[in-house]
């Protein structure tokens, strides 16, 4: 069974990344982390502030600081 979860999860993975790849940015790098990112922007900061209320704390797990732009880990300012 955990096989099947991790490939489902591993599907949604991927369309995130493609989505972001399709919005211009990194293949590797989920929307929830360009999201986390980007807070100065207010589409970035509106998407955030969803997946927030939905999933609080998702903005500071889903980060990738290895992948697309470059940032220092920070707190989100709410
Ligand atoms: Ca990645």
């Amino acid at each position: 069974m955990k096989q099947v979860i991790n490939y489902f999860f591993n599907i949604l993975i991927s369309l995130d990344q493609l989505g972001n790849t399709l919005l211009g940015g990194d293949p590797d790098e989920t929307i929830s982390s360009r999201c986390a990112k980007n807070q100065d922007k207010w589409y970035w900061y509106y998407l955030g502030t969803v997946l927030e209320f939905v999933d609080p704390g998702h903005l500071e797990w889903a980060i990738e600081y290895d992948e697309g732009k470059k940032v220092k880990p920070t707190k989100r300012k709410d």
